[in-house]
C-alpha cells in the first residue's frame, strides 16, 4: 500500500460477531435472540462486505480482538454474557474458532489492503476473561491478581477492571508471553496497527516495550491507537511523550457535539472545545468517535432525531482527528445503552446474517458517503487548522486550512429552528476565484461571503477547483 499520513484516514470499527456471518460451521452456540450470546458474525462474513465498507468511503478498519475467547459465560450482567466481543481471552495464541482462522485473518488483510483500506486488530494486555485457564493453570496463576484470592490493587494499574484477573504486566516474564503473542499476529496477519484496550491499566515500561518491540520486529510504521479511558489532548500526552502510541481516542467529542446539536451550551463554548482539540503534540493524533461499544449510541441519545444526527456527522467528518465511525451508524443502526450499543448490523433485504432484515437508512449512508468523499478530497480536513469565524446565536461558522497545499475549507451548521444569515469576509485562501458549496451544490462569488444556513442545516465550501 501506498504511503499515506494516519491523520488522513476514516476509521471503521467492526465488532466482527455483530457484523455479516460468512461460515455457518463456526456458529457454535450461536443465539442472536440473545444480547449476551454469540451471533455469528465472522472474519470471513466481515471479508465479503469489504466492498461495503469501500463504498462507503473508510479507509482503514478497526476489529474486536481475535484471540480464543472463554468458552463460558457470566452472569455478572443479570444475563449470561458471552466473550463474543473479543475481550475475555481464554489463549493468546490461538484464534477463537467462533470468528475464523488464520488464513481468515490474512485474507481479510491481503483483501482490505487491495482496496486501500489499513487494517487496525484489537489487542487487550491488561487482563484475560473471567476464569481463564491463565487463572488456574499452575504455570500462570501467579502472573495474575484477582478478586478470589484478593490480590487486586487500588489504583489503575493494578486494580482488577470489572472484576477481571489483573496481568502482573510488570513482571518480565509476563511482559515477554504477552508481547510475544501479539507481535506474532501481527508479523503473521498483515496488519497495519494494534487499537489497544485499557491502556491506563498497564505500566508505561510495558508500553515503552511493546513500542520498542514492533519498531525493531514488525516494522517503523505499525501504527498504535490506544483507548486511554476519558482521554482528550491533554491527558493522553504521557503516551504520546513517552512514545508510547501515535494516537488516542477522544472521549470529549460524543458529548461536546452531541450537547451542541441540541441547542445546549453556547455556540462559542463547542467552538472552544474544538480549537481544545489542537493542542495534542504535534506528530500525535485523536480519534473522535459518536458511539462505541462502551457508551450509549450518538442517534439513540438523540432519541432517534436523524435530523440532528446528520448534523454530527457532519461536525464527525469536517473536524480534525481520525474519524471513528462504529458499524451501522451510517445505516441507522438503533445502539442504545450496553448491550444494546452492540446490536446486529442491519442488512435490509440481505441476507449475511447477524441483523439480517433489519432495516436500514440508505439517505444517512449516501450523506456518509458524500461526507468521506469531501473529507478525501479536501486535505484542510483531515490536516488543516480550525479557525472559528462565527459563533453567534445558533449558527457555527469555521475554517479549516491547510498551509502546504493551500487548501481551505469552510464549514457552517445551523442548530436552530430558524434560517441563520451571516456576511463575513470572502477567505483570503480562496483569492478571487469563485466557492461552490461541495455538500448541497450551488455556487458563491465574491467579494464578501453571504452565507444562509437552512434550520438544522450544515453547509460545506470550497473553492472551484480550476482544470
Ligand atoms: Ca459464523
Ligand atoms: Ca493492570
Amino acid at each position: 500500500m501506498a504511503p499515506r499520513p494516519w491523520a488522513d484516514e476514516i476509521l471503521y470499527f467492526v465488532v466482527v460477531d455483530r457484523f455479516a456471518d460468512g461460515d455457518a460451521a463456526n456458529n457454535t452456540a450461536v443465539d442472536v435472540a440473545a444480547q449476551g450470546a454469540f451471533h455469528g458474525g465472522d472474519l470471513k462474513g466481515l471479508r465479503q462486505q469489504l466492498d461495503e465498507l469501500s463504498s462507503l468511503g473508510v479507509t482503514a478498519l478497526w476489529i474486536t480482538p481475535v484471540v480464543k475467547n472463554i468458552d463460558s459465560f457470566v452472569t455478572g450482567a443479570g444475563f449470561p454474557d458471552w466473550g463474543y466481543h473479543g475481550y475475555w481471552a481464554d489463549d493468546f495464541h490461538q484464534l477463537d474458532p467462533r470468528i475464523g482462522t488464520e488464513e481468515d485473518l490474512r485474507a481479510l488483510v491481503d483483501d482490505a489492503h487491495r482496496r486501500g483500506i489499513r487494517v487496525l486488530l484489537d489487542v487487550v494486555y491488561n487482563h484475560p476473561g473471567y476464569n481463564s485457564h491463565y487463572v488456574t493453570k499452575p504455570e500462570t496463576k501467579n502472573w495474575l491478581r484477582s478478586e478470589e484470592r484478593g490480590t487486586c490493587g487500588q489504583d489503575d494499574v493494578t486494580s482488577c477492571v470489572s472484576g477481571l484477573p489483573d496481568f502482573k504486566t510488570e513482571l518480565p516474564e509476563v511482559a515477554k508471553y504477552l508481547l510475544d503473542a501479539q507481535l506474532d499476529w501481527a508479523k503473521r496477519s498483515g496488519v497495519d496497527g494494534f487499537r489497544l484496550d485499557t491502556v491506563k491499566h498497564v505500566d508505561h515500561p510495558f508500553w515503552k516495550e511493546h513500542r520498542r518491540r514492533l519498531r525493531e520486529e514488525v516494522s517503523k510504521d505499525f501504527f498504535l491507537l490506544g483507548e486511554v479511558w476519558g482521554g482528550d489532548a491533554e491527558s493522553l500526552d504521557p503516551w504520546f511523550a513517552g512514545d508510547e502510541m501515535d494516537a488516542g481516542f477522544d472521549f470529549g467529542f460524543q458529548g461536546s457535539t452531541l450537547a451542541f446539536v441540541q441547542g445546549r451550551g453556547r455556540t462559542i463554548a463547542f467552538d472552544k472545545y474544538l480549537k481544545s482539540r489542537a493542542k495534542v503534540r504535534p506528530g500525535y493524533l485523536l480519534a473522535h468517535f459518536l458511539s462505541s461499544h462502551d457508551v450509549t449510541g450518538a442517534l439513540h441519545q438523540l432519541e432517534g432525531d436523524v435530523k440532528r444526527f446528520r448534523l454530527a456527522v457532519v461536525l464527525q467528518l469536517t473536524t480534525s482527528g481520525i474519524p471513528t465511525l462504529y458499524y451501522g451508524e451510517e445505516v441507522a443502526r438503533p445502539g442504545g445503552d450496553w448491550p444494546a450499543n452492540r446490536s446486529d448490523m442491519p442488512w435490509g433485504s440481505r441476507d449475511v446474517r447477524p441483523g439480517a432484515g433489519k432495516p436500514r437508512d440508505e439517505d444517512l449512508r449516501k450523506l456518509y458517503q458524500k461526507l468521506t468523499s469531501i473529507r478525501r478530497a479536501h486535505v484542510a480536513l483531515s490536516r488543516g487548522t480550525h479557525q472559528g469565524l462565527s459563533t453567534d446565536g445558533d449558527l457555527y461558522v469555521f475554517l479549516r486550512h491547510e498551509a502546504g497545499s493551500g487548501d481551505a475549507v469552510i464549514v457552517a451548521i445551523n442548530r436552530g429552528a430558524q434560517p441563520a444569515k451571516v456576511s463575513l469576509p470572502w477567505p483570503e485562501a480562496w483569492g478571487r476565484t469563485a466557492a461552490e458549496d461541495v455538500l448541497n451544490g450551488g455556487r458563491l462569488e465574491g467579494p464578501s461571503l453571504e452565507l444562509t444556513v437552512e434550520p438544522l442545516g450544515a453547509r460545506i465550501l470550497g473553492r472551484i477547483q480550476t482544470q
